[in-house]
């Protein structure tokens, strides 16, 4: 029987992103007695905005960089846990410069490793399965918590970094720590430079969709929340030490999906344009998510990628405010790039 954890204090590190604030939205809607205290320098990808109606008794917000160890001593001796999100999170950036990859991604976690066995704090690490590399398109094997690591990219390759100290602090100093590599999200707040609402975006500015390369290339969708459920679960009811990979058999190519966008908002089928391939691009990622599911329990209630697409879409079309100060120098940012 798994000893359940239960934390009354929790720092969440990039919880002001994509999937640290719907993470964060979660806990404070399905657990009552949790205080989260959020932790983000606010870059390019974070917004105070995505925490608003939170109240005040709920949540602590500290502008403030994960590689600031003072400032870890302030906060993480009051902490039972740490739920790390923070990261440079975006391939093409990497690519485009990876020194803020290692920084925050290599350093920035080393830093909180050292901050949590420090003031002995149990430590939950949200990571990617990028840092498997790529499958064929026809493998029948898809990624599991035996699959050796492999990264491709400066992004996914920081991640991997970072996956290993995690292990190396829990098997050297017995730091308490549970991992979860889980596959592409999709969602309320997602960045516009991502795939899916920089398509979605696009569309609504009157822009075609950017395919990369032929677009055969494959990727594992999961709703957001559907992630957010898993972490609490792995954080709550993980053993410790272990990783648990997180997926919810949501495999789509990425033509499948700009033809899916593009019908749901009403246009042609092929009113997209193919730009420039991604250098090193990974060709599939797929999850088996056994373990979670046989183990812990957990199950995807986003079963239905269109509906669940089609819900983002309506996130978009309805909150333009929110991702407008931002696309025009995103756009600028991929024209340069020739995507
Ligand atoms: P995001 O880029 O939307 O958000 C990252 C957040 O971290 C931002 O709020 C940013 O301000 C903050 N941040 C960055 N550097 C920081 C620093 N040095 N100190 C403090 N805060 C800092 O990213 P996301 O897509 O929400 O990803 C969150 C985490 O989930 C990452 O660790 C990522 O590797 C992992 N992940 C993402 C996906 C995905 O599909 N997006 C899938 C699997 C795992
Ligand atoms: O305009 C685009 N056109 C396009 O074809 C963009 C932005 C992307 N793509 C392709 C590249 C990928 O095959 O779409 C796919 C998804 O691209 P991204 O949204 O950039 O995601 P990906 O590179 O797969 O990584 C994401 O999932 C794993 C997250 O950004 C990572 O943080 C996470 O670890």
């Amino acid at each position: 029987m798994t000893e359940i954890f239960s934390p009354k204090n929790i720092i969440v590190t990039g919880g002001a992103g994509f999937i640290g604030s719907n993470f964060v939205h979660y806990v404070v809607n399905n657990h009552p007695g949790v205080h989260v205290t959020v932790l983000d320098a606010l870059t390019y990808a974070g917004n105070r905005e995505n925490l608003a109606g939170i109240p005040d008794d709920r949540l602590t917000f500290i502008h403030g960089n994960i590689c600031d160890a003072e400032l870890l001593d302030r906060i993480v001796p009051q902490a039972d846990a740490i739920v790390h999100y923070a990261a440079e999170s975006h391939n093409d950036n990497s690519i485009a410069d990876p020194e803020p990859f290692v920084k925050t991604n290599v350093e920035g976690t080393f830093r909180l490793l050292e901050a949590a066995r420090k003031y002995d704090v149990r430590f939950h690490h949200v990571s990617t399965d990028e840092v498997y590399g790529d499958l064929a398109l026809d493998d029948p094997h898809k990624f599991t918590e035996e699959t050796p690591y492999h990264p491709s990219s400066p992004y996914s390759s920081t991640k991997a970094s970072s996956d290993m100290m995690v292990r190396a602090w829990h098997r050297t100093f017995g730091l308490r720590t549970t991992i979860s590599n889980c596959s592409n999200n999709y969602g309320p707040y997602q960045h516009v430079e991502k795939f899916i609402p920089r398509q979605i975006t696009n569309v609504l500015e009157g822009i075609r969709p950017k395919l990369y390369g032929a677009g055969l290339n494959v990727r594992d969708w999961i709703h957001t929340e559907d992630h957010s459920r898993a972490v609490w679960t792995i954080l709550t009811q993980g053993r410790l030490g272990e990783t648990y990979l997180i997926g919810a058999n949501g495999e789509k190519n990425n033509i499948d999906v700009i033809e899916m966008i593009l019908s749901i908002m009403g246009k042609p089928s092929d009113d997209y344009d193919h730009v420039k391939d991604r250098p090193g691009h990974d060709r599939r990622y797929a999850i088996d998510s056994t373990k979670l599911q046989t183990e812990l329990g957990w199950k995807p209630l986003y079963t239905d990628f269109e509906s669940g697409l089609k819900k983002t879409v309506e996130w978009y079309t309805e909150h333009r405010a929110w991702w407008e100060p931002t696309k025009q120098a995103t756009e600028a940012k991929y024209k340069k790039q020739g995507q």
